[in-house]
C-alpha cells in the first residue's frame, strides 16, 4: 500500500495570447507527464494578463481558447486540478500580503520586468512591478513541492522562495519553500526569425513563433523560413543559433539526442534538415489540435471542469491564506 502522500505540483500560464511550441516543450508537457506521480495543480494565470492591455473581447476567448488548448494536451481532470486564477479570489489576496513583504529592490532586478517595460513604454503600470509577487502567491498558496515551468521562470521562481524564506524566517513554517522543475530539452525554445530571443506568445513577428493550433501547412512554411547559418552542417556549436534551436527543438519531439541528429544528417543540407523537424513538430501536435477541435466546441463541457476545480483550489488555498493571516496579526 502506498503509505507515502504525493508531491504537490503547482504551474500556470498566462492566456495572453494562443498557446506557443515553446510554452508546450518548456512547461505543458512536463504538467501532463507529472500527472500519475504527483498531486498535480495548474492555473490559468489571467489575473496576469491584464499586466498588458488586453481587448476585452479578445481576452474572453483567449481563456476559453487556452483553457481548452491546455487540457487538449493531455491535462485530465480526473487527475489534475486545473482552475481559473481570477475564480479564486485567495490569490489577489495573498498577493496583495506579499507585496508587503518584497521589497523594491528585488522586484526591480526582475528581468522580465526590464524587457517587459521596454516593450510596453506607455504603460509600465504597478501590476508590471509586482507581478512575480502575484505569481509567488499563486505557488505558495497550495504548499507546492515542485513547479515546472521555463527557464525564463526561474528568477520568478527565485525570488518565490525568498519570499517564503523570509515569511517562514518572521512567523514560523507557514510556507512550503518550492522546488523549480526545468526540462533538459525544450526548457528554451528561441524564435525561428531571431533566434537569441525566446519564442513568445506575444511576439510581431508571425513567423517566429510557432502556435500549437496552426495547420500542418503554416507549421511547415515556418520551419522552411527558419533563420540558420551558411556553414550548411547540421552540428550543435557556438555562433550557431539557429541550427541549435532546431536540433533543440528536434530532440525535444523525438528524444533523439543531440549527437544522434548530427549523425542523421550528416551529408544532407539544411532544406532537408527543416523539413524533417517541421514534419516531426506536425505529426507531435496534430493529436493536440483535433483534440482541441473537440473541446472548443463543448463549452458547457469545459465550464463544468473549471467551475469544479476553481471550488477545489478555493478550498485549499483557504486554508494557507487563513494561517498567513493569522500569524499576522489579523482577526479572522
Ligand atoms: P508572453 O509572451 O505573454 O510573455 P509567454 O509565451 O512567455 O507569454 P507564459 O504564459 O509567460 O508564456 O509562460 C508559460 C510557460 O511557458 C512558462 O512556464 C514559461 O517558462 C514557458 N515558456 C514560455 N516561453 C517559452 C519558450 N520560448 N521556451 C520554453 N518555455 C517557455
Ligand atoms: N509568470 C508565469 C506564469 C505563472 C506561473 C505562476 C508559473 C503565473 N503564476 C505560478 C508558475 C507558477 C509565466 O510563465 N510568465
Amino acid at each position: 500500500m502506498e503509505t507515502e502522500k504525493k508531491k504537490i505540483v503547482f504551474s500556470a500560464i498566462q492566456p495572453s495570447g494562443t498557446i506557443t511550441l515553446g510554452n508546450y516543450l518548456g512547461a505543458v508537457r512536463n504538467w501532463v507527464n507529472m500527472q500519475d506521480e504527483f498531486n498535480c495543480i495548474y492555473a490559468l494565470a489571467d489575473l496576469h494578463t491584464i499586466t498588458v492591455r488586453q481587448e476585452p473581447a479578445v481576452m474572453r476567448k483567449n481563456i476559453l481558447d487556452a483553457y481548452a488548448s491546455i487540457m487538449a494536451c493531455g491535462i485530465d481532470p480526473e487527475k489534475s486540478l486545473f482552475f481559473i486564477q481570477s475564480h479564486v479570489h485567495t490569490h489577489a489576496e495573498l498577493a496583495w500580503i506579499l507585496n508587503c513583504y518584497t521589497q523594491f529592490g528585488e522586484l526591480s532586478r526582475m528581468t522580465q520586468f526590464k524587457d517587459k517595460s521596454a516593450k510596453h513604454a506607455d504603460n509600465i503600470n504597478a501590476g508590471l512591478f509586482t507581478y512575480p509577487c502575484l505569481m509567488a502567491a499563486d505557488i505558495l498558496l497550495y504548499q507546492a513541492d515542485m513547479v515546472p515551468v521555463g527557464a525564463d521562470q526561474k528568477q520568478h521562481l527565485e525570488l518565490s522562495r525568498d519570499i517564503a524564506v523570509r515569511f517562514n524566517g518572521l512567523y514560523g513554517n507557514v510556507f512550503k519553500v518550492p522546488e523549480g522543475f526545468i526540462p533538459k530539452n525544450g526548457a528554451r525554445v528561441m524564435s525561428l526569425q531571431d533566434p537569441t530571443r525566446k519564442m513568445s506568445k506575444s511576439d510581431e513577428n508571425v513567423n517566429g513563433c510557432v502556435h500549437l493550433l496552426d495547420t500542418p501547412e503554416v507549421i511547415m512554411k515556418k520551419f522552411k523560413r527558419a533563420v540558420t547559418d551558411s556553414e550548411a552542417v547540421v552540428r550543435y556549436g557556438e555562433g550557431k543559433e539557429g541550427i541549435n534551436n532546431l536540433m533543440s527543438i528536434y530532440s525535444a519531439v523525438t528524444g533523439k539526442t543531440l549527437e544522434e541528429i548530427e549523425k542523421e544528417f550528416e551529408g544532407k543540407g539544411y532544406g532537408d534538415f527543416k523539413t524533417t523537424v517541421g514534419e516531426a513538430v506536425v505529426e507531435a501536435l496534430r493529436p493536440i489540435k483535433t483534440r482541441y477541435e473537440q473541446l472548443i466546441r463543448d463549452k458547457a463541457y469545459l465550464e463544468e471542469c473549471y467551475r469544479k476545480a476553481d471550488e477545489t483550489a478555493l478550498r485549499f488555498s483557504r486554508r494557507t491564506l487563513s494561517k498567513a493571516m493569522k500569524k499576522i496579526g489579523f482577526i479572522l
